[in-house]
């Protein structure tokens, strides 16, 4: 069966890995476009469903970018931050187990 090897007990589940939430939080400089484009490119979100992100961030402080596996997310986390200074902006983006 799938998930038995010679170490494991061909009985013993297998468990699915762990996810985590990719999440934007506000700030007073990101420009409202630039936050709209991230969401964009790096997360592909249609314009209209990245402009309510980005205004449920803008308004509540924070928001999902959406969820994904450990190292999924932290690549979308430092793809963020780094295209996100490289622009000169101060935005903040971290991941959170579910
Ligand atoms: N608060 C920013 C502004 O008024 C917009 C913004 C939204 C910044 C979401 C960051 O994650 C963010 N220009």
């Amino acid at each position: 069966r799938e998930g038995s090897t010679l170490l494991e007990p061909a009985a013993a589940k297998v468990k699915p890995p762990p996810l985590y939430k990719v999440l934007l939080l506000n700030d007073d400089y990101t420009p409202m476009e630039f936050v709209v484009h991230v969401l964009r490119k790096f997360f592909g979100i249609d314009e209209e469903r990245a402009t309510q992100i980005m205004l449920k961030v803008h308004t509540e402080g924070v928001g999902v970018c959406g969820v994904f596996t450990r190292d999924i997310a932290h690549t979308k986390v430092e793809q963020v931050v780094d295209f996100a200074r490289q622009h000169q902006h101060p935005l903040q983006c971290t991941m959170e187990e579910t």
